[in-house]
């Protein structure tokens, strides 16, 4: 299986991704993070994107805050899908992150989950490569049902007083 790559804009942005981790984790999907700034290191960061189809990676998800432009960053330098989380930081309640990565220019797709919705970013990934993976496709199903039983379940259990 292809490997994810998770790039965050700073070490900041790590209790945000920690949903993303679990869910990969938990998927059995190989990956790697790496700390790699749009603005403070702009080379890597684009190094990084471009050699990404050669070293293995089928999907990178992106997670930044503020001006957050990581994730258009690194679609500019690849055609592998690349999938957005605008992180929450201190001022404007991560709307400032959302608008930035979600506002690409036609031609140059991001793929934007909401702001700090870093296990939905995994989930999309999964999903991404489950396109050529039966066996990855199925625990995404078998997902999907037990999502659907509990829900199914408080359903059944609602009880307004
Ligand atoms: C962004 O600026 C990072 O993704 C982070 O969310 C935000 C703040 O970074 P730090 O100043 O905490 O390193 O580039």
């Amino acid at each position: 299986m292809r490997k994810v790559g998770v790039v965050m804009g700073s070490d900041s942005d790590l209790p945000a991704l920690k949903p993303c981790f679990d869910q990969l984790k938990a998927l059995e999907i190989p990956f790697e993070a790496h700390v790699y700034s749009a603005h403070r290191t702009p080379d890597a960061a684009a190094a990084f994107a471009a050699q990404a189809r050669e070293n293995d990676f089928g999907v990178l998800i992106a997670a930044a805050g503020k001006a957050a432009h990581l994730a258009g960053a690194l679609a500019a330098r690849t055609t592998l899908p690349v999938i957005g989380i605008p992180v929450k930081s201190s001022t404007l309640d991560g709307l400032d992150a959302l608008l930035s990565t979600v506002q690409m220019p036609s031609g140059m797709p991001v793929a934007t989950v909401a702001i700090d919705g870093s296990a939905n970013a995994a989930l999309l990934a999964a999903q991404i490569l489950a396109v050529s993976d039966a066996a990855l496709a199925e625990k995404l199903d078998t997902l999907r049902r037990e999502q659907t039983e509990k829900v199914l379940r408080k359903d059944a259990a609602l009880c307004i007083e």
